[in-house]
């Protein structure tokens, strides 16, 4: 048997635990994966607080403890569609899989002839994101909600007073 690279993109703002169960299932279909890392451009901002490279430190650091070879990849937006599953693949190891739950990843994967597979599971992540975000602007509970390493993360880049000071610019429209 030949060994299989698979391809996970999502946002990751924060990696949370929905997204390392979904690891863990992947895990399961791979040898090796790539995370990319999507609107790795973004940062700074209510829906995307977190810089690419606060991101590669908290997916490395929550997956060392996986037997499996990842590979985190920055992946910027583009304002062409058509041409997106070309750009990531520029940007990326070669893959076998893809794997979202993005109706319009999975869209363009299909197009472009990719095999993706989903999972009901991703949905649960995306709601998970916005909880979680929203949690940290409140100051409530986030904690027990992403791998310990990412709470590190969080504190090193100081990203729950940086994530309330940009909600509140992003509130009053500056
Ligand atoms: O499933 P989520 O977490 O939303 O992640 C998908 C990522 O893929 C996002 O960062 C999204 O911006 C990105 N994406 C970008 C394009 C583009 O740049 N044209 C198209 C499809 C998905």
């Amino acid at each position: 048997m030949g060994m299989t690279r698979g391809f996970y993109i999502g946002r990751f703002q924060p990696f949370h635990n929905g997204h390392y169960n979904m690891v863990e299932r992947i895990a399961e279909d791979v040898d090796e994966l790539v995370l990319g890392i999507g609107s790795a451009g973004d940062s700074h901002s209510t829906r995307n607080p977190f810089t690419a490279g606060e991101r590669i430190m908290m997916i490395t650091k929550s997956l060392v403890e996986f037997d499996l070879v990842t590979y985190a990849v920055p992946i910027e937006d583009l304002e062409r569609n058509s041409v997106w599953v070309s750009h990531v693949q520029s940007m990326s190891p070669d893959f076998d899989i893809a794997y979202s739950n993005n109706p319009l990843v999975i869209q363009l994967f299909r197009e472009a002839g990719v095999d993706v597979r989903q999972s009901p599971m991703f949905n649960r992540d995306v709601l998970e994101g916005t909880e979680l975000r929203e949690r940290m602007i409140a100051d409530e509970n986030w904690e027990r909600l992403v791998p310990d390493p990412v709470v590190d993360v969080v504190e090193e880049a100081n990203g729950i007073e940086r994530l309330q000071m940009v909600n509140d610019s992003d509130s009053n429209g500056q």
